[in-house]
């Protein structure tokens, strides 16, 4: 070996960079890896990222660090922009509802139909059925990710300054701010509503200022974020859609990691899931009691009043059924249908 050759190998040898060995052998193992969330940690879901990215710090000493990004600020805020953004490496780590993305990857919205599941049971035997999450975990891969692990964000409740909302008339001229998935502005507008698109960080001045009326979340979004200082009076607990957290990697990124940390990424993830649901499980079973302590009316709806909102967003059922996945949500209805039998 020449001389200078031989300087150089000395100088890149990892005692003399004070690196890792480990580190070194990979080689392309970044500093920092970016992860997103909407909401901070101060949410349940935000949590979850949280979690999430310590437990994959732990244990693998250090090697993988996954920096947590809320309010969607790798993408300006703009959350639907989350999965087209990790498609071009501005986002390594996904921590996010497909809702959000439904104008990337439509078919991953499959859990956000109207009225899907009537009840956790039901959301924990389609996410729990391993046939079904293997399909869908190909369309995640599909759309760029490996899929590691699902959280919940929890059942969206609609709220709303003006009146309580007991039956669809009453949506009627209310006009409410929901997330950029089409679906949501058409259940909606099916009901006589004026739905307007806006990211949560706009969302909230919104609310503040009148410029619309109503909007939808989870309770625990609700009581973290505290929009019943916003001017909402009345909520009423429909339970009409609650869709998956999903904990995922770019592929590029996953692909860059060896089998060993792979499996520690994965087994995280799972762990960081469990946590979450057990947070978003907990304030579900309290958020009624909780908002009703904050001056907010709350109307939890009977099973016939439940029945007339099912009617009413039969039809956009239908054609968002066919539009997302047929097939699949054709799948997870036979699921539900099992559990209302047993
Ligand atoms: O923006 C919302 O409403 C939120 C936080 O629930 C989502 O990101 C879907």
């Amino acid at each position: 070996m020449k001389r200078r050759a031989l300087i150089q190998s000395a100088l890149l040898a990892p005692a003399a960079l004070g690196i890792p060995r480990v580190a070194f052998a990979q080689g392309s193992y970044r500093a920092e890896y970016k992860m997103s969330t909407v909401v901070p940690p101060a949410f349940a879901w935000g949590k979850g990222g949280e979690i999430f990215g310590n437990l994959v710090r732990e244990r693998t000493q250090g090697r993988i660090n996954i920096k947590q990004y809320p309010g969607a600020s790798l993408v300006q805020g703009q959350q639907d922009r989350e999965l087209s953004a990790m498609r071009q490496g501005i986002i390594d780590v996904l921590c996010g509802a497909p809702i959000n993305w439904a104008g990337t990857a439509r078919e991953l919205g499959v859990f956000t139909l109207p009225f899907l599941f009537p009840d956790h049971k039901a959301w924990d035997a389609v996410t729990g059925n391993s046939a079904f999450m293997d399909e869908y975990f190909n369309l995640v891969r599909k759309a760029g990710a490996e899929p590691l692990a699902v959280g919940e964000t929890g059942y969206r409740q609609i709220s709303n300054s003006k009146r309580p909302i007991v039956k669809p008339e009453d949506l009627k001229g209310i006009k409410v701010r929901v997330v950029g998935s089409p679906m949501y502005g058409e259940i909606m507008s099916s009901m006589g509503a004026n739905p307007t698109f806006m990211s949560w960080a706009d969302a909230q001045p919104a609310l503040a200022s009148g410029a619309v009326d109503a909007q939808e979340n989870p309770l625990e979004v609700f009581l973290a974020a505290k929009i019943h200082t916003l001017g909402q009076k009345f909520v009423t607990k429909w339970n009409y859609s609650n869709d998956i957290l999903l904990f995922a990697i770019a592929t590029p990124i996953w692909q860059s990691w060896n089998a060993a940390d792979q499996k520690i990424v994965r087994e995280s993830a799972i762990d960081a899931a469990k946590q979450q649901v057990a947070l978003v499980r907990k304030l579900f079973e309290e958020d009624v009691q909780r908002v009703s302590g904050l001056g907010v009316q709350v109307h939890v709806p009977t099973p016939a009043e439940l029945g007339a909102w099912q009617i009413a967003t039969r039809r956009t059922y239908a054609s968002w059924k066919a539009q997302i996945h047929a097939g699949l949500i054709g799948k997870a209805e036979e699921i539900v249908a099992k559990t209302r039998k047993a």
